[in-house]
């Protein structure tokens, strides 16, 4: 089995600007601190750095006020990269801003042209790409993707995002190339059988948005339970603060867009 799913060797960020106050959220929980946010951002940087990896840090994109949360403007594959078209309609320009990043590293670089879709939906497995429909990920979009990716050899499987839930990866994470860190209400749905599922704890369903990056496991500060578990799991632990982003429904695998180009 190879470990290409979590094997990365680039990654692209972008640092929030002062718009972030202005950025979209479910629930209105407080104005994100944007010196502390710049904290976090910047600890979440220095760890998927200390696996050698090279982190390509953008400038703010005032105009884009969630443009942080890189991760929803395309899916990279090794065979290529994909700009999304993201659902909410105050993010959609935020794909074109990320296109020219993509092509600097990227011989191929396509484009979803119809429907809607958002990388936080996505979840690429070794065996295949979930995607999870969502208020932001349309069956169009879906269909998009299916059509750019089937070329590479691809197989697409369509899932739900729990209803309420933002994106399909806000309950949900990959671990390895076998294990999935989910919510229980997100594994009852079925979409994870054939996988070894590692819940998280009773009332830290936020720690299911972690990333698996080369040797670490990032995870959100503030969810011992979670983390307990995944140490005695075997998996290298980074924990990064995230509740300034929290606010804002974003994780651990929206800041970051990670990816070995072919
Ligand atoms: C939004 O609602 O679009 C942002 N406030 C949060 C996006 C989080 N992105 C992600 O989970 N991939």
């Amino acid at each position: 089995m190879s470990d290409q799913s979590f094997r990365f060797s680039h990654a692209i960020t972008r640092r929030p600007g002062a718009s972030i106050t202005a950025g979209l959220r479910a629930v209105d929980t407080g104005a994100p601190d944007l010196a502390l946010m710049l904290r976090h951002h910047q600890d979440y940087i220095a760890a998927l750095r200390e696996t050698g990896a090279t982190v390509v840090e953008l400038d703010p994109l005032e105009a884009f006020p969630d443009s942080v949360f890189v991760e929803d403007t395309a899916l990279c594959l090794p065979e290529g990269a994909i700009v999304m078209r993201p659902g909410a309609p105050s993010r959609l320009g935020e794909a074109a801003e990320m296109a020219p990043q993509l092509r600097r590293l990227y011989s191929e670089v396509v484009q979803v042209e119809t429907g809607f879709i958002e990388g936080g939906d996505i979840l690429v497995t070794e065996r295949e790409i979930l995607v999870g429909s969502s208020a932001r990920t349309n069956a169009e979009g879906i269909a998009e993707l299916v059509r750019l990716t089937a070329p590479w050899g691809r197989t697409v499987r369509e899932v739900a995002t729990p209803p309420g839930v933002l994106h399909f990866k806000t309950d949900c994470s990959l671990l390895d190339a076998e294990t999935i860190l989910a919510t229980r209400r997100l594994d009852a749905s079925g979409c994870f059988a054939g996988y070894r599922v590692i819940h998280v704890a009773e009332g830290e369903e936020a720690a299911a948005n972690s990333i698996r990056f080369n040797d670490l496991v990032l995870t959100p500060a503030g969810f011992p339970r979670t983390a307990e578990a995944l140490d005695k799991a075997g998996y290298d632990l980074r924990q990064i603060g995230n509740s300034e982003c929290a606010k804002l429904d974003g994780g651990m695998s929206c800041l970051s867009l990670r990816f070995t180009p072919q």
